[in-house]
This record gives C-alpha cells, sequence and structure tokens, in this order.
C-alpha cells in the first residue's frame, strides 16, 4: 500500500515519539493492532511505549520548551506554516489513511486533513495577534497591562472519530503560543497519529527543532492515567467521553492543572412549522448519517412541529433509501462502518431499548451481513419525554419528537444533560431571536438554517453542562493554551498605593 510508505508507516511501528534522538524501547511484551473497521482486517501493528519511554518523552518535552517558549511568536508561526504546506502534499495519502483505519469516508478523511491545514493557516495568523490589553491605572505615572506567556506542556487526548484534526485544533495554537505538546491518540486510530507525527517530524528538523509534538502509545490505562496525573503537565486537553472526561476533570483538577474538556454531545435540531424543508432535510440526513452517526456533534433528536412531522420523516425516509453504505474508500458511498464491533453491540442494544420504551422504528435498524461493522441508518418515533433520549447514542439513530407550541421545542431541546450543538431550521424571526436569546438554547453551537454537524474551524467550539466547557479552534480559545500575566510599572519618583491608602514611613535615617 503506497499511501502507508509516503505516510511512514511499517507493518509494525514504535508506539512512541519525541525528540527524533531518542531510541524507541518498547514494552516488548504485547502489539496493539490497528484493526480497519470496513473489514476488521490488520492494518499495521505498534509496540506500546513503556514507562521508560514516557519519561524520556517528558524529558525531553520540558527540555525543548526552553528554547521554543523563546523563539518568536511569528516565527513559531511560520513552522506551523510550513506543516500546514506539508499537510497540503500529504492530503490524499492521510486522507486514505484516515478513511481507512477509521472507516469514515475518503470524501470525510481528506475534509479532516483540510481541517487540519485551516487550523495551520489560522494558527499562522494568530502567531502575530496573541494580544493582550492595556489598563489606565488608578495612580499618578503608572502604567498596568496584560501578557501572555506560554504554559508549558500541553498534553492532548484525542478520540477516534477525528483521529487527527482535533489534535491540529489544539496542537497547532499550542505551539504557537510557545508550548509543546504531548499527544496520546485513541488506540482505535493509531496510526493517523503516527503519520501525523511522522509529517510534522520533518519539518521540525528541517528546521532544526525536535521535541516540539511528541506522541506516545501506552500499553494500558495505567501509563494514561499517569499522564493526566503528571504534574509537569500544566494544561491537559481532552475529547471523548463525558464518563472519561469527569474523571480526567477530577484528576487534573485535584492537582490544581488546567483543563479543556469536549465531551459528548445529544444534538437536536427544531424543525419550525415555517421550515424549509428543502434545507431541512438534507441538513438533517448528513447530520445524523454522516460519519455514521459518530461525530460529537452528529444529529440524534430531531423536534418537528407536529403538522410537519409526517411529511418530514416521509421526506427523510426519502433520503436515507438513497444512501449507498459500503467501503468508505469507493466513491458514491455515503455510510461507512461503525468503528468496531462493540459499536455495533451497542446499536443493537439501543434499538432494543427503543422498542421496549415504545418507541416505533421508521426505518432501517438492521446489521448488515459483512466482515465490516455495517450497520443502517434508523430513524425512530418516540415520546419526547423517554428516558431513552438522555443517552448519547454514538450510532446513527435518530430520533423523531414533535412539539405543539413552540416553547415546548425550546425546552426539550435542552432537555439534555449535554449541551454541545443545536440547530433551528425556520423562516420565523421572532422562533429564531428566541431560539438564539438567553431563554434559547443553552448549547455551545447554536446554528440558524444550517446542521449541527460540520462546524468550521474559525468559531470557538464547544459546549456546556455534561459536554464539558471547553472551548478549542478558532476566536479566542488560543488564551486557554497561555498564562495570563497582569503587570503595573511605576515610571514616576513616588510610591502612591491603590486605593488611595496610605502608609507613612520616615525614610530619612
Ligand atoms: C467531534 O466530533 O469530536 O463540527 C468534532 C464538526 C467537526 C468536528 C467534530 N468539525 O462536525
Amino acid at each position: 500500500m503506497e499511501f502507508l510508505k509516503k505516510l511512514g508507516i511499517q507493518e509494525v511501528n514504535p508506539g512512541c515519539y519525541s525528540n527524533q534522538d531518542y531510541i524507541f524501547q518498547g514494552t516488548g511484551r504485547h502489539r496493539l493492532d490497528s484493526i480497519s473497521p470496513r473489514d476488521n482486517q490488520v492494518i499495521a501493528a505498534v509496540l506500546p511505549c513503556s514507562e521508560a519511554d514516557y519519561e524520556q518523552v517528558i524529558c525531553n518535552a520540558k527540555e525543548s520548551f526552553q528554547t521554543w517558549r523563546k523563539v518568536p511568536a511569528p516565527k513559531r508561526g511560520e513552522v506551523i506554516r510550513q506543516i500546514g504546506e506539508a499537510l497540503r502534499e500529504n492530503k490524499d495519502a492521510l486522507g486514505t489513511l484516515i478513511s481507512i483505519e477509521m472507516g469514515k469516508l475518503k470524501e470525510e478523511g481528506d475534509g479532516e486533513v483540510q481541517e487540519m491545514i485551516d487550523m495551520a493557516d489560522f494558527a499562522v495568523g494568530q502567531s502575530r495577534m496573541l494580544y493582550g490589553k492595556t489598563m489606565h491605572s488608578e495612580r499618578e505615572n503608572h502604567r498596568m497591562y496584560e501578557q501572555w506567556h506560554s504554559l508549558g506542556i500541553v498534553g492532548v487526548i484525542t478520540a477516534f472519530n477525528f483521529p487527527v484534526a482535533v489534535w491540529a485544533w489544539n496542537a497547532f495554537i499550542a505551539a504557537i503560543a510557545g508550548n509543546v505538546v504531548i499527544w496520546k491518540p485513541s488506540e482505535k486510530t493509531p496510526l493517523c497519529a503516527i503519520a501525523v507525527q511522522n509529517i510534522c517530524d520533518q519539518v521540525l528538523s528541517r528546521n532544526g527543532y525536535s521535541g516540539i509534538f511528541s506522541t506516545f502509545i501506552p500499553p494500558n490505562k495505567t501509563l494514561a492515567d499517569h499522564f493526566i496525573q503528571d504534574i509537569r503537565i500544566p494544561l491537559i486537553s481532552f475529547t471523548g467521553s463525558t464518563k472519561i472526561g469527569r474523571h480526567v476533570a477530577q484528576v487534573v483538577s485535584k492537582r490544581l492543572g488546567k483543563t479543556i474538556l469536549e465531551l459528548s454531545g445529544n444534538n437536536a435540531i427544531i424543525v419550525d412549522k415555517s421550515a424549509d424543508l428543502n434545507l431541512a432535510v438534507p441538513a438533517i440526513t448528513f447530520g445524523a448519517v454522516g460519519t455514521a452517526g459518530q461525530r460529537c456533534t452528529s444529529t440524534r433528536r430531531i423536534i418537528v412541529h407536529q403538522e410537519l412531522k409526517e411529511e418530514l420523516i416521509g421526506r427523510l425516509v426519502h433520503a436515507y433509501r438513497q444512501v449507498v453504505i459500503g467501503d468508505p474508500l469507493e466513491t458514491g458511498t455515503l455510510m461507512g462502518p461503525l468503528i468496531d464491533e462493540g459499536a455495533v453491540k451497542t446499536y443493537k442494544r439501543i434499538l432494543k431499548t427503543i422498542t421496549a420504551a415504545g418507541g416505533s422504528l421508521r426505518y432501517g435498524g438492521k446489521v448488515l451481513k459483512s466482515n465490516g461493522n455495517f450497520v443502517e441508518p434508523t430513524i425512530v418515533g418516540i415520546h419526547k419525554d423517554s428516558p431513552v433520549l438522555q443517552k448519547e447514542t454514538f450510532v446513527p439513530i435518530l430520533y423523531i419528537l414533535e412539539y405543539e407550541h413552540f416553547e415546548e421545542a425550546l425546552q426539550i431541546n435542552n432537555n439534555s444533560s449535554h449541551g454541545l450543538s443545536s440547530a433551528i431550521f425556520s423562516n420565523d424571526l421572532n422562533h429564531i431571536e428566541q431560539f438564539l436569546s438567553v431563554a434559547g438554547s443553552d448549547c455551545g453551537l447554536a446554528n440558524v438554517n444550517v446542521g449541527t454537524s460540520g462546524a468550521e474551524i474559525g468559531g470557538a467550539f464547544g459546549g456546556e453542562k455534561d459536554t464539558g466547557g471547553g472551548r478549542e479552534a478558532g476566536s479566542d480559545a488560543w488564551k486557554a493554551y497561555m498564562r495570563r500575566q497582569t503587570t503595573t510599572i511605576n515610571w514616576g519618583k513616588s510610591l502612591p498605593l491603590s486605593q488611595g491608602i496610605n502608609f507613612n514611613l520616615n525614610l530619612k535615617a
């Protein structure tokens, strides 16, 4: 396979990457196979790293940070610009690997690399805009301002569903901010991470740097836990389930470290009485079926006005019938496999729970016979108060809920412990503004006539409540990767105190 060669992937790969000079030890005990969800065949293997390897990665990163933090931010940006160029050159190969290892469409795999490229471009610009404010001091001949300094080592833990883009959101911003980054990718998609590390290493060594980006693939949860407990890592950015995110938050905040959490979502679209279904139907289909429902932004719940419900379901079923399920690499396929056999079991289990809860199957519901993990995208009608709705499913099951009054639609939208993405399809200005008002959607993302998934990198990405509250990628998300320092300078000849305090001392001896 030519693309694997281009990306430097071997049959058995080291599970630890740091300073290029470092000789990897490995545990030598077991291999971690990377399995393609298309056919459950092994693509290549990884030798997970040892405790000693991990220690070496941390030591190298600490050392690299001493140099990197002093490199002027725009020069750090220039290195990220070159990484963006290298990603452009490798877009096709990396997009293919993402598609094979994670199972998303080739089109989406390429799109994910594009998201990294966009993020690199964004980070280059941001490297010249790490602005601090100046304030007017209340004291004469004083000046106040705030400046932003780098933090140190940033730990990034990513999930299988966006095996590279989410790392780029964090890593490129962290790097232009003067930090060094250590990545623990999902054990389900280690090859994607190794490929990205190889691409970055080439650019970094050409520029005379090493240890800015490192990657380690631990053999077990013990070493992964060690990573989040490690006081040498001031910031951990975690993407994954609420359950594990809560654990990460507790461990890191116990040692007073910082976290950025991007956890589960249970995203809804309100289809208002005035909605244009020509917009709503493709947006819902892409949101619910795209990436086989394995985005944290995937559409899980439709809240439709009762008068439109049957028409909408009819049109969705018509659209779903056109969804070609199969090899994600093949042109024309619109839905690939679920990540593993465990996810197929989850799909079956949820469908059983739905039936027991009185839900009615309107489309799909079957596991397809094949070597891969293919299931049908599924539409279910269910009562808006069903407890089934409280769980993030991470499979392509879409719930249809109906409402009568608009206030009810807003209430259903917010009736979830998660708060990532939300959308309304409407042409009613009053309803749109209600949805966007403080009493409207309580999610981190609130879209109008745009679906719940496919956010652009330019905005700050993240959500509220059980989604964890973190923000990544664009806008001013960079601030989370830096420490703020407030400075007061006295350029006068006297020492006035703030709050008008007199502290009289006789300084003459
Ligand atoms: C995720 O699923 O963890 O908004 C991230 C989107 C993508 C990112 C999803 N840009 O759907």
